[in-house]
């Protein structure tokens, strides 16, 4: 099982090499991290954005595009859905955010005509790697899904759960959590926990185990759920978490990686392929390690 994220990188050079779309590729970090997964054999990418502006920034970074398809489209919206509908036509297999806005792209993304969608939910995972975990730490949805229903919760449980699949985990823990591990009826999030381990349990959400509602502190340390006597195969061990909603999400993701000594990779699921929508905030080494995790799925 991965531990690391850098053994993400080693499942993706071990993969055949995949395509990237790049939208609105006209940006210094990403065409870094396209860089550095070009260097390691992963990637190839295809570049859609403002063609002078592009040219630049590789000259400036040293990034050979000798042999790479660059595209022209000046604005990044258009560019954004040009890079979807390249890869909905089958010429790229990963899709990537680059200088637009989340929302156009995933706009783009949705398009009924010319977007990704499979007729499924599409989530945002997003994967830690903390000095203060024993394991990887998945946390959904920090990025797409503003108050996931019920229903979506389900979705966002079968995405992530896909996405640890895919990178080798055969039956990952899942924490569905809330601010307290009792169930409160005045919190809607404990009750949807609740169901979600029930449905777990009964077989109706598979491969994966699921309990909650947990808190988050319980859900990652053996101590505090001892403190409170719970017993629980998820609890101070969990692959996943999944928060209440957008806001939950984002609050542990931006704290595990500004105040929490954390590195992340994160892609949208659900989707025909998977999409690297990192922010701008995010580092080279988050964007790049975003690359590899898309390129490491089987
Ligand atoms: N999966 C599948 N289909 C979806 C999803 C989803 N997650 N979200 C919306 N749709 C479909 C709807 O069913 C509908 O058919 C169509 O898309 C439009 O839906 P709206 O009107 O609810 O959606 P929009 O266009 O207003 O916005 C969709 C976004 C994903 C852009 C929106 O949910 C959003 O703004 N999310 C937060 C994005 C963001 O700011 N992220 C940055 C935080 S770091």
């Amino acid at each position: 099982m991965i531990r690391k994220l850098d053994e993400l990188v080693e499942r993706a050079k071990s993969h055949s090499k995949k395509k990237i779309a790049v939208g609105a590729a006209g940006d210094y970090e990403v065409l870094d991290a396209i860089k550095h997964a070009m260097k390691l054999g992963i990637i190839e990418p295809l570049l859609v954005g403002h063609k002078p502006k592009i040219y630049t920034i590789a000259e400036e970074i040293h990034l050979d595009l000798e042999g790479i398809e660059v595209i022209h489209v000046p604005d990044p919206i258009d560019a954004a859905f040009e890079a979807t509908r390249l890869v909905r036509e089958g010429y790229a297999n990963i899709l990537m955010k680059g200088l637009v806005s989340s929302q156009h792209l995933l706009h783009a993304v949705l398009n009924k005509e010319h977007g990704l969608r499979k007729g499924d939910i599409l989530s945002h995972v997003a994967i830690f790697e903390s000095p203060y975990y024993h394991k990887l730490l998945g946390v959904t949805d920090a990025a797409m899904n503003v108050s996931p229903t019920f229903e979506d919760k389900i979705a966002l449980i079968k995405n992530a759960v896909e996405l640890f699949h895919k990178i080798g985990f055969e039956r990952p823990k899942v924490a569905v959590v809330g601010s307290v591990e009792t169930i409160n009826p005045k919190m809607e999030a404990t009750m949807h926990a609740a169901t979600l381990s029930m449905m777990n349990k009964r077989n109706q959400i598979k491969g994966c185990i699921v309990d909650g509602p947990l808190a988050l502190d319980n859900a990652v340390s053996n101590k505090a759920a001892e403190i409170k006597h719970i017993q629980s195969e998820v609890a101070g061990d969990v692959d996943i978490v999944v928060a209440p909603d957008i806001n939950g999400a984002n609050f542990l993701y931006k704290s595990l990686n500004f105040i929490g000594g954390a590195t992340s990779a994160a892609v949208i699921m659900g989707a025909r392929v998977p999409i690297v929508l990192t922010s701008r905030a995010d580092t080279e080494r988050s964007k790049f390690l975003s690359i590899a995790l898309a390129a490491a799925m089987e």
